[in-house]
């Protein structure tokens, strides 16, 4: 008699009781335990200790209506792991997404930094999670915050942790205030409300009052805090590294991911639309982006600049992560190229388990003093004891280094290591004196800590004066968005001070927001209802950074979503042809259809006008064969969504109805009237800017 598992025993056939016999005596004969567990390949269901079990299903009882009884061993550790599932979720960036892929060298690091990995052709596995900052587990992806972009290369010197953001400011100066803006952005602590976002009284409380916070406010007030997609994300390092090359010369260093489709964001009311119709938008979005082969990829980049005794940068501290560097003044110069081609098997092991830690740092590459990244230098390994109960996180499989471990750490909460050896102290003699410490430093030997003089100076707890300065730089950055950019900060400011109840806090930020720029400052003080206050003392001029903004260029249109809406009562021909030519440009096309039934060709329908949102779309195509559909309501939101979203609408044929139908003008910017499939090439062109900003200017 086989165990019947009705997984596999209709694929091939039930395992036989000698099949299970065999293996298991295989395994017993292994030396060593298999590593990857409960695989779910194995036929038979066993205790955690490996003993097969005949039913899961029913407690040990008296009886069979009961009572249970206390000896039922299988049913209380079947409980007692389940109550202990969950571990503490990440101070901050509790809800991410994660992918596995690799980087490449392009060698042209070599007279910066020895870090092999910058190496020419030098492939390195990487790990790489996106996150939100404020919300919990649970909460939506398309909220307006900062975005994680954390890179774990797992290099052959070595684990390096590149763990930074999608904005290249920071609101604090020094790490000791972490805490203090944290607790202000959370959710307030009598009612735990809101979640997930900044739009309340404490926020704005802490960052009016602490104006250092104020440049990064306005990234977040900007289309950076609502990314299109994680995909279409810059990332930054935020402090300033220092790299150091073969002969030990050091330069400091911005790093910067530059994302190959462009930097390209959401709007306010599709974000909100998003964080109901689908909370996982930008979860499922990079593992879709995965499944249909459009890998997201990212040049990595560094602005350097000469490593001098001040340690500023024409006239900007480059220990301060309150400010950036305009690439107008130090371009930035590729080092390589990231793609993420696989999507994560298990998301707790992975995604949630994953430590960074921004001391993983491998030779060539080196910190500065920096006081938010000194601080940080405690915090990411301090944080994991909690979270993953004790010191050997770093052997969670995917927290393990690719490069030989031997270090001298022993025992411990969840140690999984075996060590063997009676001397894990040095120096000793008893081992043969290892292991060694590696001589000299790379790219031969080992990393070495950058030694530099300090200044002389008092022990203080002070900030030096160059810090000063809070509010040049989020002007410049005001100053360098597009029109349609600073209309949309103006809303979003509008918006979250709409939120606070608090007088005082809502005129302090008012009065900011006027050290910024006073059109900004009265646009927003106009729609709350507010006086406009004078910048005292006024405001320096400054000069803006074109390449801030995130429009005026042209990107690939790869991962990009196409819903095509069809009628598959009268389907005409071509919607096949229309398909594939969006295939062969790398878009995902999404059949729409009023009912869920296939195609006469047997082509799935995937959404219904019922299920689905324009906010699930980059683009939107009517097939011919709809002209029945032009009355239905749910069609023409559809349509109208798209269009006041300013999303490429395209049609060929009586595809044009619907489209006449609900309003639209088929000569409004970015709509494309075709003649047959072919106008996926039209739709394409236009999707290349993101959206049809004329429109949206109106
Ligand atoms: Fe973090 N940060 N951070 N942070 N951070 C964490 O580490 C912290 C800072 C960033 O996907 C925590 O493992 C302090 C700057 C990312 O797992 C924690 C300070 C930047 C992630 C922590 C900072 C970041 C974290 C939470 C001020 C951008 C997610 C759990 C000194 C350059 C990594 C954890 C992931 C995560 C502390 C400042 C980015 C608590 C104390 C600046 C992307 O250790």
């Amino acid at each position: 008699m086989g165990f019947a598992n009705p997984v596999t025993a209709g694929k091939d056939r039930a395992a036989t009781s000698d099949d299970i016999s065999a293996r298991g005596r295989q395994m017993s004969e292994e030396t060593v335990p298999p590593t990857e567990l409960h695989l779910q390949t194995e036929e038979a269901l066993t205790t955690a200790g490996g003993v097969r079990l005949r039913d899961t299903d029913h407690s040990l009882k008296a009886g069979e209506r009961g009572p249970s009884l206390l000896q039922d061993h299988h049913l209380r550790e079947k409980i007692t792991h389940f109550d202990h599932e969950r571990i503490p979720e990440r101070v901050v960036h509790a809800r991410g997404a994660a992918a596995h892929g690799h980087f490449v060298g392009y060698g042209t690091a070599s007279s910066l930094t020895c870090a092999e990995f910058l190496g020419k052709d030098v492939v390195t596995p990487v790990f790489v999670r996106f996150s939100t900052v404020l919300g919990s587990r649970g909460s939506a992806d398309t909220v307006r915050d900062t975005r994680g972009f954390a890179t774990k290369f797992y290099t052959a010197q070595g684990t390096f942790d590149l763990v930074g953001n999608n904005m290249p400011v920071f609101f604090i100066q020094d790490g000791i205030k972490f805490p203090d803006i944290i607790h202000a952005a959370k959710p307030q602590p009598d009612r735990e409300i809101p979640q997930a976002q900044s739009a309340h009284d404490t926020f704005w409380d802490f960052v009016s009052l602490h104006t250092e916070a104020q440049h990064h406010a306005l990234w977040n007030m900007s289309d950076r805090g609502l990314p299109r997609s994680y995909r279409m994300m810059e990332g930054f390092g935020v402090h300033t590294f220092r790299l150091v090359d073969a002969d030990g010369a050091t330069t400091l260093a911005k790093f910067h991911w530059k994302p190959r489709l462009g930097v390209h964001g959401l709007l306010w009311e599709e974000a909100q639309l998003l964080a109901g119709f689908d909370p996982d938008f930008h979860r499922r979005d990079l593992a879709a982006a995965i499944d249909a082969g459009t890998f997201p990829e990212w040049e990595l980049g560094v602005q350097v600049f000469p490593d001098s005794a001040d340690q500023t940068f024409e006239g900007i501290d480059l220990l301060d992560p309150t400010k950036l560097v305009p690439e107008e003044l130090a371009p930035v110069q590729p080092l390589g190229r990231m793609v993420l081609d696989r999507n994560p098997a298990n998301y707790f092991a992975e995604t949630e388990q994953v430590a960074f830690h921004v001391g993983h740092l491998v030779p060539g590459i080196d910190v500065t003093d920096d006081a938010l990244m000194q601080a940080r230098l405690f915090s990411y390994v301090d944080t994991q004891l909690t979270r993953l109960g004790g010191p050997n996180f770093e052997q969670i499989p995917i927290n393990r280094p690719h490069a030989p471990v031997n270090d001298l750490l022993r025992d411990g909460m969840h140690q999984s290591g075996v060590h063997t050896g009676i001397a894990p102290y040095l120096p000793n003699s008893v081992g043969g004196g290892c292991p060694f410490a590696a001589p000299g430093a790379a790219p031969a030997g080992a990393f070495v800590d950058v030694a530099r003089n300090l200044p002389s100076a008092p022990k203080v707890r002070a900030a030096s004066v160059s810090f000063d300065d809070h509010f040049s730089q989020a002007r410049l950055f005001w100053l360098s968005l597009s029109p349609l950019e600073q209309d949309h900060v103006v809303a979003a400011y509008a918006f979250e001070l709409g939120k606070c109840t608090v007088p005082e806090v809502v005129e302090r930020q008012v009065a900011c927001l006027a050290q910024i720029d006073s059109v900004l400052c009265a646009q927003v003080a106009t729609r709350l209802g507010v006086d406009t206050p004078d910048a005292t003392p006024p405001v320096d001029e400054v000069e803006p950074s074109p390449a801030l903004s995130m429009l005026g260029r042209t990107w690939p249109v790869d991962g990009r979503v196409v819903g095509v809406v069809v009628d598959q009562s009268d389907p005409a021909p071509g919607i096949d042809e229309l398909c594939t030519a969006l295939q062969e440009r790398s878009m995902i096309p999404l059949l729409i259809g009023p009912t869920g039934v296939p195609l006469p060709d047997g082509t799935a329908v995937m959404r219904r006008l019922d299920t689905l949102r324009s906010v699930e779309l980059d683009a939107l195509v009517i097939a011919p064969g709809t002209a029945a559909l032009a009355a239905d309501p749910l069609l023409a939101t559809l349509l109208a969504e798209c269009f006041r979203h300013g999303k490429v609408i395209a049609t060929w044929d009586d595809g044009s109805l619907p489209l006449r139908a609900a309003g639209i003008d088929p000569a409004a910017a970015g709509v494309a009237l075709g003649t047959g499939p072919e106008v996926a090439d039209d739709l394409s062109e236009l999707l290349t800017v993101h959206r049809a900003w004329d429109r949206l200017m109106g």
